[in-house]
């Protein structure tokens, strides 16, 4: 089978594009993985080439070793994901001690995969292991609403959760773990892919002040849906914050233990804080 026209390939392309129209990828921001699957590795096996130039990876992934992802390429645009997939995305093949990668398909004008791949490895390695293999897919992506939050909002997990919680009552429902925050550190770097990943054992939300959001799914609808969910809502509060610093009502905690009720939700207690 064509590796573009699989299913795994179309729907990665889909979303990238979603994302674009969302204006959250401006020039090269912003990058997207998934971990194929057996079966999809086995029905283009014979189109991969296989014998490449390991590179290190930066760090350091054994719970991937021998795996295979498909990754979007350092420096190229989402806005020409769909109009030229070949040159701006790549499928990967980790070695048997994750610790290399190479090239098997695509990026065919050249270039390396992801800035952020040490990010994304770590993460899928955090969540392979928390989700049993259920998640296969990292996004990254510069969220505008959700950063500015990071401005105005002190940069906690618990404030972050509640406050974007409040703005839209799906919210609990669609992140019931809450969300984790990253405060600014270098990216692109081995130290910001430990901080993040350390936060995905909690969350598949994790947010980088005045810079991003990550997010952890089991598919592109799931893991493009929660980002879009936690920007709705950072989108909301941007609108109230700017209409008047204070709210006349909101969710209120007990509002939170009501609905967990009938949702059949957890919602951790460290969320529900007292405000007055
Ligand atoms: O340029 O978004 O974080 C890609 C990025 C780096
Ligand atoms: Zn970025």
């Amino acid at each position: 089978m064509k590796v573009l026209d699989t299913v795994f390939v179309q729907g990665f392309i889909k979303m990238a594009n979603d994302g674009f129209m969302q204006g959250w990828h401006e020039r090269n921001g912003g990058n997207l993985s998934y971990r194929l699957k057996t079966e999809e590795v086995d029905s283009i096996r014979t189109r991969l080439f296989t014998n490449g130039e390991w590179s290190p990876i930066g760090t350091k992934v054994p719970g991937l070793a021998g795996e295979f992802f498909l990754v979007t390429g350092s420096g190229k645009y989402f806005r020409n994901i769909i109009v030229d997939p070949e040159a701006c995305i790549a499928i990967i093949e980790l070695d048997n001690i994750g610790e290399n990668y190479r090239i098997c398909w695509g990026l065919v004008d050249g270039g390396r995969p992801t800035s952020e791949l040490a990010s994304h490895l770590m993460n899928h390695e955090v969540k392979k292991i928390a989700t049993n293999g259920s998640h296969r897919v990292i996004y990254h992506a510069h969220t505008t609403n959700t950063i500015a939050l990071t401005f105005v909002l002190p940069l906690s997990d618990e404030v972050f959760t509640r406050e974007l919680w409040e703005m839209a009552t799906e919210c609990p429902v669609v992140f019931p773990d809450g969300v984790g925050v990253v405060p600014w550190m270098v990216p692109g770097g081995r130290d910001i892919a430990v901080a993040t990943s350390e936060l995905m054992k909690k969350y598949d939300v994790a947010i980088w002040a005045h810079h991003g959001m990550f997010c952890s799914g089991i598919d592109f609808d799931l893991t493009f849906g929660l980002m879009h969910t936690v920007e709705k809502s950072a989108e909301i509060l941007v609108k109230t914050l700017s209409m008047s610093p204070h709210k006349l009502q909101t969710i209120q905690p007990q509002n939170f233990r009501d609905l967990a009720v009938d949702f059949k939700l957890t919602l951790p207690e460290r969320f529900l804080y007292d405000k007055n």
